[in-house]
Parts: structure tokens; sequence; C-alpha cells
């Protein structure tokens, strides 16, 4: 850990390198179970991190061998259980502002790196990264079935965003657990690769996102996730409408230098190079 390194509490770490914020959940001798104490520490880290500038890639993980054992069942239900259900919904609202509703609009890209165990609740923020490398090794479930209780925390509506809907319902239903590299086969993550090589492999997919223009890759990530849910009239309109908004916000530089060096200067050819900010110098 460097000075530049972060402590936000107990049980969040945060590394900065170059510019990814690794974020760590860190309660290892818990399995990284979040508790409200972990979520009022996340819900701090991501609101700071949005406009950090050591931050230009958020990677999110787990210390030591999980990625998170899902909710903490102990502070997070049982002692909340005969709560005011006042206090019920101010728990729930921590949790859910961090684990989904930020992430999910993050003005940067994100990365779930899952390192190792992750279940039920971990959902939820592994689906709201725009996107997922898993080790091999990883064993994800959604557990909520053996614990009688249906995947709530928007832990379903996370499956069948990312999940195909068989594989959503049978995991549902059934609980079974399944590796990182099945995760990889239904699409949950991107790719899976084996355990000694995830760091780095999470790290050289930071730095492509990092080379990207900032401003286009949030209007990208922002326009995916809004289309989805759009019939084609309107995100054709709507996709028109956020290109004018990209091209007003700064994007328009990148877009004149990339057709000078292309058209004009023969320097640069998109389909084959990423923009460096700078060049093609016009
Ligand atoms: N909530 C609270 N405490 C937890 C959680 C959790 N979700 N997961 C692990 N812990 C605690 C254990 O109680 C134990 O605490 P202790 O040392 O004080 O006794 C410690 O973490 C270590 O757990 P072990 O079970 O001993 O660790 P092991 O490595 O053998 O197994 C595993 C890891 C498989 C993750 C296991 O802990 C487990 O099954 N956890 C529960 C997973 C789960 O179903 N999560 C909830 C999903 S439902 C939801 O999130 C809404
Ligand atoms: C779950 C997860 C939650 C929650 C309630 O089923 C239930 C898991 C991610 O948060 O608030």
């Amino acid at each position: 850990m460097t000075d530049k390194d972060m402590n936000w509490g107990k049980f969040v770490k945060v590394e900065f390198e170059d510019r990814i914020a690794w974020v760590i959940l860190n309660r290892p001798e818990k399995r990284n179970a979040m508790s409200p104490a972990m979520n009022a520490e996340m819900l701090q880290v991501v609101n700071t991190l949005a406009t950090d500038d050591r931050c230009g890639v958020l990677v999110l993980t787990g210390a030591g061998d999980s990625f998170a054992a899902g909710m903490d069942l102990k502070e997070y239900f049982r002692e909340t259980d005969e709560a005011p259900d006042t206090t019920l919904l101010n728990v729930r609202r921590i949790a859910e502002e961090w684990q989904w509703r930020r992430l999910r609009d993050y003005p940067k890209p994100t990365i779930a790196m899952v390192n190792g165990w992750c279940f039920g609740g971990a959902f939820t923020p592994l689906v709201a990264c725009d996107l997922a490398i898993a080790a091999e090794e990883a064993v994800l479930g959604m557990s909520e079935v053996n614990w009688g209780i249906i995947p709530a925390g928007n832990v379903t509506k996370a499956a069948i965003e990312a999940m195909g809907y068989r594989d959503a319902l049978y995991y549902a239903m059934t609980g079974e657990n399944f590796t990182g590299k099945q995760a990889a086969a239904m699409g949950l993550v991107n790719e899976a690769v084996p355990l000694a090589r995830l760091r780095e492999r999470t790290r050289e997919l930071a730095k492509i996102l990092l080379e990207k223009n900032p401003t286009v890759l949030r209007g990208i990530k922002t326009a995916v996730k809004r289309c989805r849910y759009m019939d084609w009239e309107v995100s054709a309109d709507y996709l028109y409408a956020k290109s004018a908004e990209s091209i007003q916000l700064g994007g328009g530089v990148h877009r004149k230098q990339a057709m000078k060096g292309f058209l004009d200067d023969k320097t640069y050819r998109p389909g084959l190079e990423t923009f460096k900010p700078g060049e093609p110098s016009d």
C-alpha cells in the first residue's frame, strides 16, 4: 500500500495504480459479506471516486479468497429483522444506492473482478459493473433458495439482465453453484482466466479503457444501458441526441482530429488504432 492509497474505514480498501482505482471489499475473515457498515463505506467510496481524477477506471473486487459471500446474514438480515421498518428501509436504501443505482450509471468505466466466492447479494454489484472478469476457479451461486428467501436486493433483476432466461431460472431455482468458467460461457462475465492471471488481465483491460476518450466512453456505456429498454424509434432519436450531447461535451475535438488524420493527413486509421489525446495534431 502506498501513501496514495486510502482506507475508507474498516471494511473497504482503495488502491490507486496509474488511473486504476482498485476498490477492495475488505472483510476477508467474513468472506467479504456485505454488512450495513461496509455498505455505508462503499457508498462513500463510490461517490468520492466518481469525481476523483485518480480514478479513470473503477475495479471492484474482494480481499482474500472471496469476491463477496453475499449480504451479511447476521448484521444485514437477522439483526434488522426486529428493527422498525424505517430503519430497515434505510439499511436497504444504502445498500442499493451503491450496489446498483450509482454503479449502473457510473460516469467512469467499471470492471468487476470476481476473484473467488460470489453469492447472492454480490450478483447485484457484479452485474451493475460494465464489464466483468472472473477467475476460472471462482465459485458463484444464487444461494437464496437455500436460505428460504427470494433473491431480492435486485439480485433477480441482475441475473436476468446478464444471464439467459433458462440459466437465470435454473440457478435461481436450484441454488446450484457454478464456476467462473461457466459464468463466462453463460455471458454473466465477459471472460474467465486462471486466478493467477486475473489481476494482470484486468489491468490490461483497464488500460485499454484508459486510452479511450472518457467523455465518449461515458456516452457509449449510458447509451447501451438505455437503449436496451427502448423501442427502435425512440432509440434512434435518443442516440442522435446523445451523440450531439457527446460532441458538445468535448467528443467533437477528437472526432475532428480523427477525420483530419484519416481523410487529409493519412496518419491515422481509427479501425486499426486507438485515439491518443492530442494526436493526430491539427
Ligand atoms: N454473512 C455473514 N457471515 C458470513 C457470510 C455471510 N453471507 N459468509 C461467510 N460468513 C462468515 C462465517 O459465518 C464465518 O464467520 P466466523 O469465522 O465468525 O464463524 C466466516 O465468514 C468464514 O466462513 P466459513 O463458512 O467458515 O468459510 P469457508 O471458507 O469455509 O466457506 C463460504 C466460504 C462458502 C462462502 C461460506 O462462508 C458460505 O456458504 N457463506 C454464505 C454464502 C451465502 O449463502 N451468502 C448469502 C447469500 S443470500 C444473500 O446475499 C441475500
Ligand atoms: C438480497 C440482497 C439484497 C437485499 C435483500 O437476496 C436481499 C439477496 C443486495 O441486497 O437488500
